[in-house]
C-alpha cells in the first residue's frame, strides 16, 4: 500500500517530467521568425511552376508560334520552355507582357540571364528558359521581329488572368 508521501513524491516527479519535455520541445522547435518565412517562400513557388512549351517555328519552316496562345494566371509561377526547330532564326518578343510579369530566372545555351526579358532569340535548334511570375491581367501581344515574320502569322496572344478570388 502506497503512503501519502510516496503519492506525492510520484506525482512531483511526473511534474518534473512534464516541464522538462515542455522546455526540450520549446528549444527544439523556437518560434518561425520572420526572415525564415520570407526565404522559404521562393522555394515553395519554384516547386510549383508550371511548365509551358512553345516552339518557334517548325521543321517545314512554317512562321507560327506552336502554340500561339496561352492563358496564365496572375501570381502563379511558370516555367516557359522555347525551342527552335525550324531552320531559321527566330524571336519570341513580348515586351509588354514582359512589363507586366516579374522575371525569376531566364536561361539560355546553360547561361544564366540576368534582367528583364523584352525579346529571346533563338537560333535554328536553340532552346531557352523563362521562369516567370506574370502580375497585371490583360491581352498581350508576342511577335517574332524578324522582317516579315509577324506579317507572315508569327503572331500570338499571352492572356493573363486575375485569380479567381480577385475581381478583374
Ligand atoms: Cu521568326
Amino acid at each position: 500500500m502506497l503512503t501519502l508521501s510516496e503519492i506525492f513524491r510520484g506525482a512531483i516527479a511526473r511534474i518534473l517530467v512534464c516541464i522538462s519535455l515542455w522546455l526540450a520541445i520549446a528549444l527544439v522547435n523556437p518560434p518561425l521568425a520572420q526572415a525564415d518565412v520570407t526565404d522559404i517562400a521562393p522555394q515553395l513557388a519554384r516547386i510549383n511552376a508550371t511548365e509551358l512549351h512553345i516552339s518557334l517555328g517548325d521543321r517545314q519552316g512554317q512562321l507560327k508560334f506552336y502554340p500561339n496562345h496561352f492563358d496564365l494566371i496572375a501570381g502563379q509561377t511558370y516555367k516557359l520552355i522555347l525551342d527552335n526547330p525550324s531552320p531559321e532564326k527566330h524571336y519570341f518578343s513580348a515586351p509588354d507582357f514582359a512589363a507586366a510579369s516579374w522575371t525569376r530566372k531566364v536561361e539560355a545555351a546553360g547561361v544564366e540571364v540576368k534582367g528583364t526579358v523584352r525579346e529571346l532569340e533563338l537560333k535554328p535548334n536553340a532552346e531557352a528558359e523563362w521562369v516567370f511570375v506574370p502580375e497585371k491581367p490583360g491581352d498581350y501581344h508576342l511577335e517574332c521581329t524578324i522582317s516579315g515574320h509577324a506579317e507572315a502569322g508569327m503572331t500570338g496572344t499571352l492572356t493573363i488572368r486575375a485569380r479567381s478570388s480577385e475581381s478583374v
